[in-house]
């Protein structure tokens, strides 16, 4: 009896320890969902924009909040968004630790010396920048996350396409109406992202690391058509010298006489070479004919993507995967019937 009453008092006190530890990790969510409820009671999104458009930063943090989960008054918060901003929208990818976050790092600290206000998305699953990383990880990595001339925002993949954010458009375009100098997006390379990023972007900047001369082989054509300029990071090592060689030779044979695409040396560590990577992107940026069909283009892309996302919101994948997992061993089993009838019950 007593052995009993003590193991229930023993559950309970653990049951509340692992309560209280819940609440503690998890009282961001907390904090967020208070968010929400926010958002429900006084639907006043005119105000967020307005909050947005002041750079006013936890405005821009709830908005994008907001639009990443397709909470309630997101699409009239997108359709109060303005297209005539400045900001130019750098992005950065390559493979997972070329040092692509700590090149991030090291730009922000060239501009935030020249005095320029910059916005990092980070959409790199294992970014310092990312939510997931500890605190102290986050602190160390990056020098900037209380400074009033940067904001950082890390976003999930949720599984898109590519390794983007499937906002990522709309969450670009809301960051650029709280008026930055740059915006930086950090994005992993797994086949497609860079080509997405590449529409997204500016200017995309490629990062490797000396190592990876087989894998630029590999996907030279690729990465050749996206690349606005390379950097060769991690430039203390030996083998960078000739990774750096090969690259020039690749970029000359490729601009056949035109203009060649930038290759920089860097160590981002030590913030070498980072004066000359800006340098470039500002060279890139200024040089770059915004022609009104590229525009077009873009658009159209733009355009056409967001219709595709808003049809597809339907959709759910986990139930597809269900379904499909039942079905899949019927005898009489054909994709395209499947399909169709998926379509037609989930209309
Ligand atoms: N030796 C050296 N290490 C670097 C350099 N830049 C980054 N690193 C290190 O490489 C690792 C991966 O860097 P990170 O920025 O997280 O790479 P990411 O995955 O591309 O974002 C970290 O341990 C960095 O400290 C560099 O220029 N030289
Ligand atoms: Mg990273």
């Amino acid at each position: 009896m007593a052995k009993a009453r003590k193991t229930a008092i023993f559950d309970l006190e653990k049951t509340l320890l692992f309560r209280t530890l819940f609440l503690f990790t998890r009282s961001g969510e907390l904090q967020f969902n208070n968010e929400h409820k926010h958002f429900l009671v006084q639907d006043n999104i005119n105000q967020l924009m307005e909050g947005v458009k002041t750079g006013d930063y936890r405005s821009l943090a709830k908005a994008i909040t907001l639009v990443e989960n397709n909470l309630p008054g997101y699409e009239k918060l997108l359709m109060l968004l303005e297209h005539t901003q400045k900001a130019q929208v750098v992005g950065i990818t390559g493979p997972p630790g070329a040092g692509k976050s700590t090149l991030v790092n090291a730009l922000l600290h060239h501009w935030v010396r020249a005095n320029k206000k910059v916005a990092v998305i980070a959409v790199d699953p294992s970014s310092p920048f990312n939510y997931g990383a500890i605190l102290g990880d986050r602190i160390r990595m990056s020098d900037f996350y209380n400074h009033p001339n940067v904001f950082i925002r890390s976003l999930a993949t949720r599984g898109a396409l590519g390794g983007l954010n499937p906002k990522i458009i709309e969450i670009t375009d809301l960051v650029k109406n709280a008026r930055f100098d740059y915006i930086l997006i950090e994005t992993v390379g797994v086949g497609q992202s860079e080509v997405e990023i590449a529409g997204l972007a500016d200017c995309t900047v490629v990062a490797l690391v000396p190592e990876a001369g087989d894998a630029v082989q590999a996907m030279k054509a690729g990465i050749m058509e996206i690349a606005n300029i390379f950097v060769v990071n991690k430039a203390d090592r030996e083998a960078a010298e000739t990774m750096y060689r090969n690259l020039k030779i690749l970029v000359h044979e490729r601009a056949d006489g035109a203009e060649e695409t930038a290759v920089v040396k860097t160590v981002a560590t030590e913030q070498k070479g980072i004066d000359e990577l800006a340098a470039a992107i500002d060279t890139f940026l200024a040089g770059q004919n915004n022609s009104p069909e590229k525009r077009l283009h873009l658009l159209v892309d733009k355009s056409w993507q967001l219709m595709q996302a808003s049809r597809m919101k339907s959709t759910d994948k986990t139930k597809l995967k269900e379904t499909l997992a039942a079905a899949m061993n019927e005898p009489d089993f054909n994709l395209y019937t499947f399909t169709k009838a998926f379509e037609e019950q989930n209309r």
